[in-house]
């Protein structure tokens, strides 16, 4: 969750080409996944990776880990469960230790209003085969005992939606694994290179222009979440995108206690332990937007406040460290992907507060487009031109975080 360090098998080549086939703009989880499945599915090579910072330094570094396929909408459940099973075989994929764990999910629910929705996901999940379940009060004391599920606090725990797959992971290493298997065949990644131009001529794009120089390619792709909306208007296209903190911190870590990953969208909080034993926390995005990565004392109070009545034994707990990623939200909390209205300009984008869990499966499916020219038929609903034709992907049913 931060403070890392690239590991040395990662090595930069100084020098930056005129020409690439392909360039990556965003040296995140995403980009790199999309320039891995370039070269092992579609045989091209000749790319290009930009971050003007640093590998995976963005919201691959900042958020929670967490993964599910949990969602609302059959559309994302779809796409959401083929993350999943593309997680679970990244380890051997990419030959290093994402640290894959299965913990089972909870979105607590404390109204009516909530046990609806947990009723209406859990048969959309089932129904598109993935394993969720409304269970009762009942049944969370017995399967997450450390959860206080008195009926003595502000908001008792009347039921949740019980998601066995959702896990964690090292974020780091999925980029790291991403970005060590693209460079072995070839693709090239340079930070501290940032896109101050993008080229468009009669429609189609031309290449780039950076802090380094121009660059011709083919093919441009945007993959820089909280950045999406500046970097497309240096293609001079407007996103429906607002960029919002999104705050997390970690406790001080202590001895295995959490086995589960808790949510509660109604109080605005989510936590697990990660593997060296501290919690790891999130809240609500800040209530405007930002381009800014400070933590504020607002925030730790609000979470804390419903952390400790979730959790009374948490009261003993020190913030070991806190930060802040920039979540770009679009208005119906569905990613944007695929073909722009620009020739061979590509977008990914638009994944809020939740794109870490889909790194694999974007990666994968923005290949195929890259590659093909073509929108997958999984991507399909998630094109930029919904907004245009007002054909929505209303997922905030299944947003963890509050907005
Ligand atoms: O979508 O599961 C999620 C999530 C958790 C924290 C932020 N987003």
């Amino acid at each position: 969750s931060s403070g890392r360090v690239e590991p040395p098998h990662l090595r930069w080549q100084p020098d930056l080409k005129r020409t690439y086939d392909v360039v990556i703009i965003g040296a995140g989880g995403h980009g790199l996944a999309t320039a891995y499945y370039l070269a092992t599915r579609h045989g091209i090579t000749n790319i290009a990776v930009l971050d003007r910072g640093w590998l995976a330094g963005g919201n691959t570094a900042r958020n929670t880990t967490i993964v599910r396929a949990n969602y609302l909408t059959p559309e994302g459940v779809a796409f959401y469960k083929e993350s999943v099973e593309l997680f679970r075989g990244l380890s051997t994929e990419l030959d290093i230790n994402i640290m894959y764990s299965e913990r089972g999910h909870f979105t607590l629910a404390h109204t009516d209003a909530a046990i609806r929705t947990a009723r209406w996901r859990a048969e959309v999940n089932k129904h598109m085969g993935v394993d969720s379940e409304l269970i009762d009060a009942a049944e969370v004391a017995r399967l997450c005992p450390v959860l206080n599920t008195s009926d003595e606090v502000h908001y008792p725990i009347l039921g949740a939606l019980y998601h066995p797959p959702g896990a964690i992971a090292r974020h780091d290493a999925v980029a790291w694994g991403y970005a060590k298997e693209a460079m072995a065949r070839g693709v090239e990644v340079h930070p501290a290179t940032e896109v101050t131009g993008i080229l468009v001529e009669g429609g189609r794009v031309r290449g780039v222009e950076t802090s380094r120089g121009t660059i011709h390619a083919d093919k441009v792709v945007q993959a820089v979440a909280g950045s999406s909306s500046r970097v497309a208007k240096l293609a001079g296209l407007r996103l429906p995108i607002k960029s919002i903190p999104l705050q997390a911190c970690v406790s001080e870590p202590v001895k295995p206690i959490l086995d589960q990953i808790v949510v509660s969208g109604s109080l605005h909080v989510y936590i697990s332990q990660s593997a060296r034993g501290e919690m790891v926390m999130g809240g609500v995005t800040d209530p405007y937007g930002l381009y800014q990565t400070r933590s504020t004392l607002d925030f730790k109070e609000g979470l804390m406040a419903h952390m400790l009545e979730l959790f009374p034994f948490m009261a003993d707990l020190r913030v070991l460290r806190q930060w802040a990623g920039t979540a770009d939200m679009t208005p119906d909390f569905s990613p944007v992907m695929g073909l722009t209205p620009i020739d061979n300009y590509f977008i990914d984008s638009g994944w809020g507060t939740w794109g870490f869990k889909a790194t694999p499966v974007c990666g994968l499916r923005m290949a195929e487009c890259i590659a093909t020219g073509r929108q997958p038929e999984m991507l399909k609903p998630f094109l930029l031109d919904r907004f245009r034709t007002f054909d929505l992907v209303g997922e905030k049913g299944a947003a963890s975080v509050g907005h």
